[in-house]
């Protein structure tokens, strides 16, 4: 079993409830269980400023599929959650699933890149993760604890317990 972070987001819709449904498929899937989630939190837009603030959170799965495979159920998972991809990619939706860290591989593929790209720099990101995994190390070397400390919270609140539905 492989160790997987996957962080979620959502501004459309009831957001909270389509991050704790989607913690429910993702424990759902098979040769997979879910291990930590982390609180829902609330976060401003990342990008363009004229779309709602996002519920974030972030789980930890462990699994034998493989990065591809996982990719496939995670994009079937925000289909089922009404998620239809547009050309606007920094625009609002209903349910994103971005696979964060996949144990400590690294993988630069047309449509899969891990540890995911942007991580690194988002609070809403970076400090749901922290709460589940506060000694975390990425493939880089790098302290999560460091990335943390040098990155503004940008009004990111907790909100409540992500419990599954
Ligand atoms: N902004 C926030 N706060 N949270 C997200 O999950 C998120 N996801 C995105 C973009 C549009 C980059 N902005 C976001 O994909």
């Amino acid at each position: 079993m492989t160790p997987v972070y996957i962080g979620l987001g959502s501004n459309l819709g009831q957001s909270q409830k389509q991050i704790q449904a989607a913690c429910r498929d993702l424990s759902q899937l098979s040769e997979t269980r879910l291990i930590k989630c982390s609180s829902l939190f609330q976060s401003l837009p990342m990008g363009p400023q004229n779309q709602p603030n996002y519920v974030n959170a972030v789980v930890l799965i462990e699994t034998r599929l493989s990065p591809d495979c996982l990719l496939h159920q995670t994009q079937n998972i925000e289909t089922q959650h009404g998620r239809i991809r547009k050309s606007d990619r920094w625009g609002p939706r209903t349910l994103d699933l971005d696979i964060l860290l996949y144990g400590q591989q690294q993988l630069n593929e047309v449509n899969l890149t891990i540890p995911h790209i942007g991580m690194k720099q988002r609070e809403f990101v970076l400090y749901p993760l922290f709460e589940i995994a506060p000694e975390l190390i990425l493939p880089c070397g790098e302290k999560l604890s460091d990335l943390v400390r040098a990155c503004p919270k940008n009004g990111l609140q907790i909100m409540s317990e992500l419990v599954l539905i």
